[in-house]
């Protein structure tokens, strides 16, 4: 969470953690309830002792009124005026007075700073502040700012430290995303492509899920450059970032270029010395037809615990499975469509194109989970090591690392969603995203031509579908906004998200 951004749903997010009433009145063990108290209670104090604001109507001191004319200054408006302040600027200020110690001492302040202008050469020293003024951790100050009272300052340490197991535990029976040992092609195509699901045996001959694990990997390739987020960092400086964090949204490694800096093969599996195969169910990927010209497909996927994606859905109405190596990936899944409202906490743009909802991954849990856990349509699930789960086209996701994870994923058209990769390429034009720039905006066009070319038949189903669904769509629409004169909108529809163009900082398929 970026400093400045608090918006009221962050005070939604993250309850007070003063002591808990409901405990002494709680209902019976086990319950919901009993465990969300368990949630408050568990994290623990504040390292410079800053609680949250609620605690400042009983003190009877507060160091913020002390401190000049920025105590007239709310606290968002005070962090938001800090971040337009270089290091040099932070450190001076933050030697005045306890509450600006504090207040300089945010270390999303600090990750903005060294994102902004990332240094040639650093070592990662526990925390963004120590690591941009590059002092060990034993010789960093810890000054207690025991009479400091601030949700900017305290929300962001209570999401990092609030425990997420009630939320991915218990998994209601009927949203439970189905386990299956493995499917045929036909099984697939038939019945599961609208549908996700977790495989659980298809990747336990995959050489990389034998060799590959954080640690052998470092051990083998410490130099390499991979992309996390915004930064590309050799994989040393990752892990040690990785294994040395308390950040509330841990940088995640994202890097669709894994296959090349890591000199594996990869195809089917009878490729020889195929380092890993996509399962044989998911049957041919249709992009594979625009050959040089086809969009990014295939991501390695490395985050600590609690680091994870928010809910989006995959670009270009793609499917995608994703195979778990090392850890554990909890899933939370949503269909999309017309008529289908976004999943709750889900706020999209006006054009639907774009997804505005500010919160992390634990603030989304912390005030929408329960809901979202009673909303008809979810899914829920744990993707342990070895398996794979099946991301079918248009489902929007959330997933969070219960640990250290390291998983590769893939992005495919099959056969049967051909259809809605067609309307997406045709008629959301301007969210088409992964293609090389120079097919990017026609992108719908060089597809066909390659359809026509290679699998006439198939782009003639497809093309039949997409017919069925205009007319279909034309009824409804023309009844609904009959005497309107508005146009109709994509069948399709719903929100999306992309992977921004090629020199995007943020991509997530
Ligand atoms: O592993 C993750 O964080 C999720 C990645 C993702 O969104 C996907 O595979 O589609
Ligand atoms: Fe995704």
């Amino acid at each position: 969470m970026a400093p400045g951004t608090l918006l009221e749903d962050h005070h939604l997010a993250c309850a007070d953690s003063r002591p808990s009433k409901k405990a002494k009145l709680s209902p019976p063990a086990n319950s919901l309830t009993d465990e969300l108290d368990d949630v408050a209670t568990a994290v623990p104090a504040h390292p410079l002792d800053i609680k949250p604001s609620g605690n400042a109507y009983t003190a009877s001191d507060n160091l913020k009124s002390r401190c000049g004319a920025f105590a007239r200054l709310p606290d968002e408006l005070l962090s938001l005026i800090l971040e337009s302040f270089d290091a040099d600027a932070l450190v001076r200020l933050g030697s005045t007075c306890r509450a600006l110690y504090a207040f300089t001492r945010h270390d999303e302040l600090w990750r903005a700073l060294f994102i902004d202008s990332p240094p040639e050469d650093f070592e990662w020293l526990g925390t963004w502040r120590s690591t941009v003024l590059r002092i060990p951790e034993a010789r960093t100050t810890s000054i207690s700012c025991k009479n400091l009272f601030s949700d900017v300052l305290y929300r962001p340490f209570q999401c990092a430290q609030t425990p997420l197991h009630p939320f991915t535990s218990n998994i209601p029976p009927q949203n439970a995303i189905q386990r299956l040992p493995d499917l045929t092609y036909d099984e697939y195509t038939e019945h599961w492509t609208n549908t996700p699901f977790i495989l659980t045996s298809p990747i336990k001959a995959w050489p990389v899920y034998r060799t590959w694990t954080p640690t052998t990997l470092v051990r083998t390739h410490p130099g390499v450059k991979f992309r996390a987020e915004a930064v590309d960092w050799p994989l040393s400086k990752y892990i040690s970032y990785m294994t040395h964090s308390a950040d509330e949204s841990p940088l995640y490694l994202f890097d669709r270029a894994f296959v090349e800096k890591t000199a594996i093969t990869v195809g089917n599996h009878d490729t020889p010395g195929a380092a890993y195969w996509p399962p044989a169910c998911f049957g041919d990927d249709l992009f594979d037809l625009l050959g040089t010209h086809r969009p990014h497909r295939r991501w390695l996927i490395l985050g600590p615990a609690r680091s994870g994606s928010t809910f989006h859905k995959d670009p270009n109405a793609t499917s995608a499975w994703n195979a778990v190596l090392t850890g554990r990936k909890y899933w939370l899944m949503f269909p999309s469509g017309p008529g289908i409202a976004p999943p709750p906490g889900v706020m999209l743009s006006d054009d639907q194109s774009e997804i505005t909802s500010p919160l992390s991954i634990a603030e989304y849990l912390l005030a929408f989970h329960a809901l979202a856990r009673r909303t008809p349509g979810c899914r829920e699930g744990v993707c342990e090591a070895g398996e794979v789960l099946h991301v079918p086209s248009g489902w929007f996701h959330l997933v969070l690392n219960l640990d250290e994870s390291l998983a590769v994923t893939q992005n495919f058209v099959p056969r049967r969603k051909l259809a809605d990769v067609l309307a997406f390429l045709r008629d959301q034009r301007d969210q088409v995203s992964g293609f090389a720039e120079d097919v990017a905006d026609r992108a719908f066009e060089v597809f066909v031509e390659r359809l026509r070319e290679r699998e006439p038949g198939v782009l003639d189903e497809a093309l039949a579908e997409l017919e069925r669904r205009g007319k279909r769509g034309r009824g409804r629409w023309e009844e609904i906004t009959k005497g309107r004169g508005e146009d109709e909108r994509d069948g399709a529809g719903g929100f999306s998200f992309g992977f921004g163009g090629d020199e995007s900082d943020v991509e997530v398929p």
